[in-house]
């Protein structure tokens, strides 16, 4: 890599100071040619900056040298006045000189490359860029700390144990019998493959964590379902009428509760309709709430049209059963809605949301959250991608453990596989299309 790259590090607009970073080698000589001679190292300087005998701005300047920088590369950060025009003067300046524009997420694919990063770090850089609470930034943190890395090559670690035992016993045939290599591994995978199991488990809670937890609020037409959602973010976000079948789009608001993301959806009344559009809605809605982490089955309790029994169908245990209008007299849904929700395994209350707001959901929403998504252990993933290397290492493990009956060799062999899986996850060798994927989701200047 030899281009100098350059990019702003901070977002574009008005602002008391923007920061553009270089990287790569040259950077010194460019460095000295925009301010001067150049300061000591990570020491900031005061400078004028100047290209072709014209003032450019002046700002501090820092000089990174590598390898200690955050690429590995020769550093430097200029910190300029924000307004867009000193920083388009300064990029062009850099641009005569040599430098290009970076491209998202270069800098942090340049400190991969350079083995200052592992891949879960590196995403950690963009889950910490992109965290909008206090939650998601923790983790991202954690991550960036090497919290992921290090649960993984820990699995790893144990893996190659067992690898070193069943290749000792394929070199020594004669001093081991299949009987006592089986006896000797079959513990040592049978008690990783808990490990694993265990993991996975709580693998979700993590990307829940990162993604935001998504709760769906499901019911019959008219049962108030669009009412929850503009009390719960405090904002009519969604048309609310006494014509059923109002809403037919999944109408998705971010929120934040209890300090972490969740994202809330208001669905179409789940009914059977001829009409086109409103089946298209009644479709999606059910799609929504099946990848949904939590459902809010929303009642008319003033009802006794059996319109909800449609909608239980997508609800499940853990669920909330939200026995609305509870202003009105009450009628033979509400009761019959309780006493399923009680057999089936959902929490019962009852509300006006339309009258006196959703504290009351808002209350169980938030504990759900907590308890979904605090863990007093680091999760074992943050993404789908190490969920299913996960998965791929937990699957090739079961597979050594019933291979350990018929031979040492086929047991190392998924062993191996198995380990190959998780180093994957932090992958210091990754394939360019997994870097790809990693590295688009960036901003530019990260
Ligand atoms: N009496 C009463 N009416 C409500 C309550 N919540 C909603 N409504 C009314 O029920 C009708 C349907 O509400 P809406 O939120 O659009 O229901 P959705 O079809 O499930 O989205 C509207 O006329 C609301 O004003 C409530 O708690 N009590
Ligand atoms: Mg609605």
């Amino acid at each position: 890599m030899t281009d100098i790259i350059v990019a702003p590090a901070t977002a574009p607009g008005r602002a008391a100071l923007a920061v553009v970073r270089l990287s790569g080698p040259g950077t010194a000589a460019l460095v000295q040619a925009l301010a001067g001679a150049l300061p000591l190292p990570r020491r900031a300087s005061l400078r004028r900056l100047s290209h072709c005998n014209a003032a450019l701005d002046q700002g501090l300047v820092l000089w990174m040298p590598g390898p200690a920088s955050y690429t590995g590369e020769d550093m430097a950060e200029l910190q300029l006045h924000g307004g867009p025009g000193v920083v388009g003067i300064v990029l062009e300046a850099a641009f005569a000189l040599g430098a290009r524009l970076a491209e998202p997420g270069e800098f942090t694919r340049r400190a991969f490359a350079n083995g200052k990063l592992d891949l879960t770090q590196a995403e950690a850089v963009a889950d910490l860029v992109e965290a909008e609470t206090a939650a998601q930034a923790r983790q991202a943190l954690d991550q960036l700390g090497g919290a992921l890395s290090r649960r993984y090559e820990a699995w790893r670690a144990t893996l190659v144990e067992i690898l070193a035992f069943l290749e000792a016993a394929i070199d020594f045939p004669d001093e081991d019998l299949p009987a006592d290599v089986a006896a000797q591994a079959g513990p040592a995978i049978d008690g990783l493959l808990a490990q694993l199991d265990a993991a996975l488990n709580d693998a979700m809670r993590g990307r829940r964590v990162r993604e935001g937890l998504r709760v769906a609020l499901i019911g019959a037409p008219n049962a108030g379902k669009s009412s929850l959602l503009n009390a719960l973010v405090g904002r009519r976000a969604s048309i609310v009428a006494a014509a059923p079948g109002t809403t037919r789009d999944v109408i998705e608001q971010p929120m934040v509760l209890a300090g972490y993301q969740v994202l809330l959806a208001d669905t179409a009344g789940l009914r059977e309709s001829e009409e086109e559009i409103e089946a298209e809605g009644v479709r999606r809605a059910r799609a929504w709430a099946e990848e949904a982490d939590l459902r809010v089955l929303v009642v008319d309790g003033s009802a006794d049209d059996h319109a909800w029994v449609e909608a239980r169908l997508e609800a499940r245990p853990g669920d909330l059963c939200l026995i609305n209008k509870s202003d009105l007299s009450e009628g033979d849904d509400a009761r019959a809605a309780d006493g399923w929700a009680a057999i089936v395994g959902l929490d019962v209350l009852r509300s006006a949301v339309g009258r006196s707001g959703a504290d009351p959901v808002r209350a169980w929403l938030e504990a759900r959250t907590i308890g979904l998504m605090a863990g007093s252990d680091f999760p074992s993933a943050t993404r789908l991608r190490h969920q299913e290397r996960l998965s791929d290492a937990r699957d090739r493990l079961m597979s050594a453990s019933a291979a350990l009956q018929v031979g040492a060799e086929l047991a190392a062999e998924d062993v191996r596989l198995a380990a190959r899986a998780l180093e994957r996850v932090a992958g210091k060798v990754a394939a360019d299309e997994v870097l790809g994927l990693v590295f688009s989701s960036f901003c530019i200047g990260k």
